[in-house]
C-alpha cells in the first residue's frame, strides 16, 4: 500500500460523527443522500479500496465478481452477512469483516419488546386508544396471554439469543434453546436453561419461540409452514434476525387460521416489502427492522468498521473477519 490514503466508499448515510471521523482517516466517499445504490451503481462507483456496504447491499457472486480489482476489503456495516457472497469474495481474494458485539444488547432490547408487545396486545390497544372508539373497560375487554411462567425456545444460543435469555429470565420464563452446539455449562446453569437438539421437539412444546440464528443455506425456510404448524396454537413467535428464515407467507396463514396465537417481526423475506397477507393481521406486531437502530449503537457498529479497516490497511488481521464457513 502507497502512503495514500485508502479510500473508502459508504453505500449508506451513517451517522454524523463515523462519517467525520472516517473521512479523517480515509480518502472517504459518502452517500450524501443515502438512496440505496443498485448493482449497476455500485460497481460504477466502486473504485475503491474499501468497500463499506450495508444489509442492503446485494453482493453476489456477478457483482463481486465485476467489482475494480484494487477492491480488497469489505467492511460491512451490521453483523449480519447474508448479503454477501463470502465464498465469491474469498475466492476473488477480498477479505469481508462484520460488527459483532456491539449491537447484541440492543437486538436483544427489540426482541423483548416485540416479545412483550404481541401476547399483551400492545400495538392492537395503541391504535384502539387514539381511535376514539373504546367504549371502557370490561372484565373480558382485550385479554392477551401472560408472559411470565411460559416456556421460551431460543432458535439460535448466540450472542443474540444469550442476552435474550437473560432478559427473559427477569421475566420469570424458563429458558430452553436449539444450538448445533451447546453452550457452556455454565451459562446454561446460570440461565437454567434447557438446551434441545432436535429442533422439532424443542418446537412442540414451547409457548414463545425467538429467532436468533443467522440466515444461511441451511436456515432459510428452518421454520417451514410443517414446523410452524407443529406448534402449540397458542404459541407465539419473535423474529429479529433474518425474515428468510421463516416460511413468511405459511406464516401469515397460520396467523390468520389461528394456528397459532400472534406473531412480533422486525426483519422479512423481501425487505422493505411486506405482504398484504401480514399487514392485515391484528395478531402480528411489526417492526420496520429496528433491531440495532438506536444512536449508541449505530455509532459503535461505525467505530467496529473504521477498526476492521484501520487494522487492515496497516496490514494486520482485522478483528472481525468473517470466513465462508462460518455459521455466525
Ligand atoms: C443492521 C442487522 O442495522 O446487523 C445486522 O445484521 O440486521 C441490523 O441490525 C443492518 O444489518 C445494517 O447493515
Amino acid at each position: 500500500m502507497t502512503t495514500e490514503k485508502p479510500s473508502v466508499l459508504v453505500t449508506r448515510k451513517l451517522p454524523q460523527a463515523i462519517e467525520i471521523r472516517l473521512m479523517e482517516l480515509f480518502e472517504t466517499r459518502l452517500n450524501p443522500t443515502d438512496e440505496p445504490m443498485s448493482a449497476e451503481a455500485l460497481i460504477a462507483a466502486a473504485d475503491c479500496d474499501v468497500l463499506v456496504p450495508t444489509v442492503t447491499d446485494k453482493l453476489t457472486a456477478p457483482v463481486l465478481g465485476a467489482l475494480p480489482g484494487r477492491v480488497k476489503l469489505i467492511a460491512n456495516f451490521g453483523v449480519g452477512v447474508d448479503h454477501i457472497d463470502l465464498a465469491a469474495a474469498t475466492a476473488r481474494g477480498i477479505v469481508v469483516t462484520n460488527t459483532p458485539g456491539v449491537l447484541t444488547e440492543d437486538t436483544a432490547d427489540l426482541t423483548m419488546a416485540l416479545l412483550l408487545s404481541a401476547p399483551r396486545r400492545m400495538v392492537e390497544g395503541d391504535r384502539l386508544a387514539r381511535s376514539g372508539e373504546w367504549v371502557g373497560w370490561t372484565p373480558t375487554f382485550m385479554m392477551g396471554h401472560r408472559v411470565s411462567g411460559k416456556r421460551l425456545g431460543i432458535v439460535g444460543m448466540g450472542r443474540i439469543g444469550t442476552a435474550v435469555a437473560r432478559r427473559a429470565r427477569g421475566f420469570s420464563m424458563s429458558i430452553h434453546y436449539h444450538n448445533r452446539r451447546r453452550v457452556h455449562r455454565e451459562v446454561e446453569a446460570e440461565l437454567e436453561a434447557t438446551w434441545w437438539e432436535d429442533l422439532d421437539q424443542m418446537l412442540a412444546h414451547m409457548d414463545f419461540i425467538s429467532i436468533n440464528c443467522p440466515h444461511t443455506s441451511e436456515t432459510r425456510h428452518l421454520l417451514s409452514e410443517k414446523r410452524l404448524r407443529s406448534l402449540q396454537p397458542h404459541a407465539y413467535i419473535v423474529n429479529t434476525a433474518r425474515g428468510e428464515i421463516i416460511d413468511e407467507a405459511a406464516l401469515a396463514r397460520c396467523l390468520a387460521e389461528g394456528a397459532l396465537a400472534g406473531a412480533g417481526l422486525d426483519v422479512y423475506e423481501r425487505e422493505p416489502e411486506i405482504g398484504e397477507s401480514l399487514r392485515r393481521l391484528d395478531n402480528a406486531v411489526l417492526a420496520p427492522h429496528l433491531g440495532s437502530a438506536t444512536r449508541e449503537g449505530r455509532i459503535a457498529m461505525g467505530e467496529r468498521v473504521m477498526i476492521n479497516i484501520k487494522t487492515f490497511v496497516d496490514g494486520h488481521a482485522p478483528p472481525d473477519r468473517v470466513f465462508p464457513a462460518d455459521g455466525l
